[in-house]
């Protein structure tokens, strides 16, 4: 399957399957039925979407199966895959810890030596425990980790926590963090030697940088008192200067801005002490930066 097009390989069902998808429409490409097929040729893109078991996506990419691939930092630690990382997607963040069961806990790092430990993640683990000088007994397990020491098979668990439901519903908790992970674009290499898939790669990362920037950010807009006008853009927190609008009542003004997403309910209260109103907050689409 030689057509030149870009291939990214992607998750087929899991965790990290619809958010990818989703970036992908969010920069405008289309991956029409992906449920049922191992490759999905986008229509309106110069990419074939691969879908593959995650463990098996930082091998594809680093041997060149696939020439991209979107997979968890714990899965290509884990593997030791050699692949460089070209840029974190800001979704599928989790941490892998240790957690013991609640009436064991340990209370310093010390207190893991000699103890059996259960994960899915040996390699991750082995690290931990040699940059802390410690002796531990490694019981590999690939699901269910968090029943291991209710069935008398471990005395700790080393996995991979998001909410941590699933340990309280175990009666564990968290002791000791040992990696955080989030999604990532891989690549075997920065380049390739197909110069027009260079091209494609410049083009997709350059619409996945403006979909994330995008996303932190909303716009502001909103109508002041003309006196205010300083005292508000101070507390703005814009990303570029604001845009100032005269209106049809000459007292008034109309102020837009692009700010942080997570700055809005901090300077909400400050904006309408200084007489704004009509204030909107718009998500934005698109940013080129
Ligand atoms: O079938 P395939 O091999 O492709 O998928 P998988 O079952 O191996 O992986 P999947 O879909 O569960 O997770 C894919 C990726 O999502 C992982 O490699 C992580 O990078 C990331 N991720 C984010 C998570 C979680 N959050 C997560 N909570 N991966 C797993 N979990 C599991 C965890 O193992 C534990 O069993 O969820 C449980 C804990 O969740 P909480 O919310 O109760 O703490
Ligand atoms: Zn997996």
């Amino acid at each position: 399957m030689e057509n030149g097009n870009l291939k990214l390989a992607l998750q087929k069902k899991g965790r990290l399957t619809d958010k990818s998808l989703e970036l992908l429409k969010n920069c405008g490409i289309d991956i029409e039925n992906y449920s049922e097929r191992l490759v999905v040729t986008s229509k309106n893109y110069k990419i074939d979407v691969l879908f593959l078991r995650d463990d098996d996506i930082p091998e594809y990419v680093q041997d060149g199966v696939a020439d991209i691939g979107i997979v968890g930092e714990n899965v290509i630690v884990e593997k030791k895959a050699k692949v460089t990382y070209l840029e974190k997607l800001g979704y599928g963040r989790c941490k892998l810890m240790i957690a013991a069961p609640e009436n064991s806990l340990p209370k310093t790092v010390k207190d893991i030596d000699g103890k059996r430990i259960a994960t899915s993640y040996p390699s991750i683990l082995t690290s931990y425990l040699n940059e802390n000088n410690l002796t531990a007994k490694i019981i590999e397990i690939s699901g269910s980790v968090e029943i291991a020491p209710s069935l008398g098979v471990a005395d700790l668990i080393c996995d991979i926590v998001s909410t941590g439901n699933t340990l309280t519903m175990n009666k564990l908790k968290k002791s000791f963090s040992v990696f955080d992970s989030e999604a990532v674009l891989i690549s075997a290499n920065s380049k390739f030697e197909d110069d027009s898939k260079n091209e494609v790669l410049k083009d997709l990362l350059r619409r996945i940088r403006s979909v994330l920037t995008a996303k932190n950010s909303k716009y502001l807009m909103m109508n002041i008192p003309k006196e205010s006008l300083k005292k508000i853009s101070e507390i703005i927190p814009s990303l570029k200067s604001p845009t100032i609008l005269s209106l049809a009542d000459e007292k008034m003004l109309a102020v837009h801005a692009v700010i942080p997403s997570d700055k809005f309910w901090h300077i909400i209260d400050d904006l309408k002490r200084e007489g704004a109103s009509g204030i909107l907050l718009l998500p934005i689409d698109n940013m080129i930066v």
